[in-house]
């Protein structure tokens, strides 16, 4: 346990100087706002289909992606539903086939749903990254993962342990019901908690759709059913921000912890209020740069998808893919009021 403590923590210390870092260096406003597909058959065309759109983690994570296409002299440009639901991304994943992008660097809002429009899109000869959400290994050429799936999980029962000591009714508030990330962080959940949390319950798991409205409503319906609920996790930036909102203004607050996966411009008002003690993620905007870099290496062909091979992304300097073609980011990072002050995103 002590190791890995260390680990942890020693690599938390290398992420805040990547984050400091980028949080100095990136450029202002929000994300690319650029309507419709890259055009043509543009060897570097490079196309971002997040899970949903208006949704400031992927308006950040597409800020990075744009910023490296730009870096390596192609084109960038994002498309994707409102909603996220499981099927919205097919037809446009259709389109980007037809128009012959070089690669489709996607977020799954399901594992399974998208993959056959993902094989004629790979058919076609356009390369697929998966990033932030993975579908099934085959359905893709790469998955880029912000951290490993077993240190997010941890983090945040760590986090909520520790917030309501030790002991005590939780909640988890997750986005969509089919959405492959959060469902494998919410197994690994479950699993830290009965091995090392026995005094702390889990009563139930709701799901905001990675909808503001959706996931307020279902902290309001956690609160109300639960009246010995101590804690709420959300391992989405979405429903944490909103679940803080609530909280911050019912009787809740001081009551019910709050932790979980949010970006810091959306939780720092929470934070400041003492809603929120701390909470964690990466840094989006360079999973979406690393995604770009991983994307071209595909096209250029210095990578095929294969364990071991290397390829070099930017400032990022060089990563290798590992097995099942998975390409990992980086730790989690957790944010509180001693440090938020020094993030941007
Ligand atoms: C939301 C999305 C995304 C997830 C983050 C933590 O923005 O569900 O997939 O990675 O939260």
């Amino acid at each position: 346990m002590k190791f890995s403590t260390l680990a942890v923590r020693t690599a938390a210390l290398v992420t805040l100087s990547a984050l400091a870092l980028t949080a100095c260096s990136g450029e202002g406003g929000d994300g690319d706002g650029t309507a419709g597909a890259a055009k043509g058959s543009g060897e570097l065309s490079i196309t971002f289909v997040p899970k949903n759109l208006g949704n400031p983690y992927f308006d950040t994570s597409s800020k990075g992606g744009k910023a490296a296409v730009a870096e390596f002299s192609g084109t960038f440009s994002e498309v994707g539903p409102t909603q996220a639901t499981p099927d919205a991304q097919v037809s446009y994943i259709n389109t980007l086939t037809q128009q012959q992008v070089g690669a489709i660097v996607i977020s799954a809002n399901d594992p399974a749903a998208i993959c056959d429009a993902l094989g004629e899109a790979r058919e076609a000869g356009v390369k697929v990254v998966t990033f932030d959400s993975d579908t099934s290994p085959e359905c893709r050429d790469l998955f880029v993962n912000q951290a490993d799936a077993a240190g997010i999980a941890k983090v945040q029962v760590d986090m909520i342990a520790e917030q309501i000591g030790g002991s005590g009714e939780i909640a988890i508030l997750s986005a969509s019901a089919n959405a492959t990330n959060q469902n494998t962080w919410i197994e690994m959940m479950k699993e830290e908690l009965a091995a090392n949390h026995p005094g702390i319950t889990l009563v139930e798991v709701v799901y905001g759709d990675d909808d503001d409205q959706t996931s307020f409503d279902k902290t309001a319906a956690l609160i109300q059913s639960h009246p010995n609920l101590k804690g709420i996790v959300s391992p989405t930036t979405v429903g944490i921000a909103a679940a803080a909102r609530y909280i911050s203004t019912s009787s809740a607050k001081g009551k019910v912890a709050i932790t979980g996966l949010g970006t810091p411009n959306q939780m720092r008002e929470y934070v400041n209020d003492g809603t929120v003690k701390e909470f964690a993620l990466w840094n989006p905007e360079d999973l979406g740069y690393l995604s770009s870099y991983a994307a071209k290496a595909l096209i250029d062909g210095s990578i095929k998808g294969a364990e071991g091979e290397k390829f070099t992304a930017g400032r990022l300097n060089e990563y290798t893919v590992g097995a099942d073609g998975v390409v990992v980011l980086g730790e989690p990072f957790r944010f509180n009021a001693d440090n938020i002050g020094q993030f941007d995103f």
